[in-house]
């Protein structure tokens, strides 16, 4: 069952309807817009991500509202974000001032709440692999960190000293994000390139796998003919590294197709693309320009 959270902070218990808390940028809010979309809810309006106003806390029925909470501006790392959320990462959902956390269980909220399209299958092997492939995802999910970030984000993705104290103060030891781990190193390039090519290995092995399944019964979905859950965390995984330049149509040729198939869903394209077609456009502008030059993520693709 999804983690109902309960956040300290206020703002929670006086929304009503469906809010999401996100950056139409990051991979983890995608899987939720997505699954939104795909469930028939329209963005209604995006309000400042704290807005308590009468008129930002309430989403009529059929829509939600968007409250972007800007990793660039590092909004997350603010102690009234982490009121919120208190591992200080996108997305939040709250529905009728009840907070669900954690992008998959977000999902796995919205299945139930509304149940069709079904994002499970009914094949009990089909569901199992499912689940598998959504643990695989969210492992992997440390490997599309490292991988955006060094060859998508380079330097624009440090953060400053004043980010990094605040962090230091505010996570809890064992956050399972670990974002001050990740961010020490990342701000004085002490990970090496060995470990950056390590987490590419790890998702190419990961892409492996899926290349081989599709190839081997030609199924239109990961999990067999119906998207799933684990489509919408892969797809937006795909998505991102595409963005940084990786060859997947050379490289993995029938896992491109199935995102060109995912990519093309109405679904997809409202939740996902939409509103993410400015970032979306710089980062395969930079990949584009990289490969020109003989450089990025292209040169080490190594399948
Ligand atoms: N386990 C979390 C992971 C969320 C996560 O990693 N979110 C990223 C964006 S995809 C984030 O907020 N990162 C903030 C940062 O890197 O500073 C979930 O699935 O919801």
């Amino acid at each position: 069952m999804p983690l109902i959270d309960t956040p300290k902070s206020p703002l929670v218990p006086k929304l009503k309807g469906l809010h999401l808390f996100g950056f139409d940028g990051a991979p983890c809010s995608q899987r939720v817009s997505f699954t939104l979309a795909e469930k028939g809810f329209k963005r209604a309006r995006s309000v400042r991500w704290n807005d308590d106003s009468a008129g930002a806390c309430v989403a009529p029925p059929g829509t939600y509202i968007f409250r972007p909470v800007s990793l660039i501006k590092k909004e997350h790392l603010t102690p009234e974000y982490a009121a919120l959320q208190p591992n200080m990462v996108v997305p939040v959902l709250v529905h009728d001032g009840q907070a669900v956390i954690e992008s998959m269980d977000i999902v796995d909220y919205l299945d139930r709440l509304v149940t069709t399209p079904a994002l499970v299958p009914s094949d009990a092997d089909a569901a199992a692999l499912m689940y598998e492939l959504i643990e695989l995802g969210k492992k992997l999910h440390v490997s599309v960190r490292y991988v955006s970030f060094h060859w998508g984000l380079g330097r624009l993705g440090r953060i400053g000293r004043e980010d990094e104290a605040r962090i230091a103060q505010l996570e809890s030891a064992d956050s399972p994000e670990q974002l001050l781990a990740f961010y020490k190193r990342y701000n004085r390039d002490a990970i090496d390139e060995d470990t950056y090519l390590g987490h590419l290995r790890a998702l190419e092995d990961g892409w492996g796998a899926q290349e081989a399944r599709f190839v081997a019964d030609g199924r239109e979905f990961l999990t067999g003919n119906s998207l799933s859950r684990a489509d919408i965390l892969w797809a937006a995984m795909v998505l991102r590294i595409f963005e940084c330049g990786y060859p997947f149509a050379a490289r993995f040729p029938r896992l491109n197709a199935w995102f060109d198939h995912v990519r093309a869903r109405p679904g997809f394209q409202a939740g996902v693309l939409a509103p993410n077609q400015t970032m979306h456009r710089v980062f395969r502008f930079k990949a584009a320009v990289e490969r020109l030059l003989g450089g990025g993520l292209a040169r080490v693709a190594t399948r």
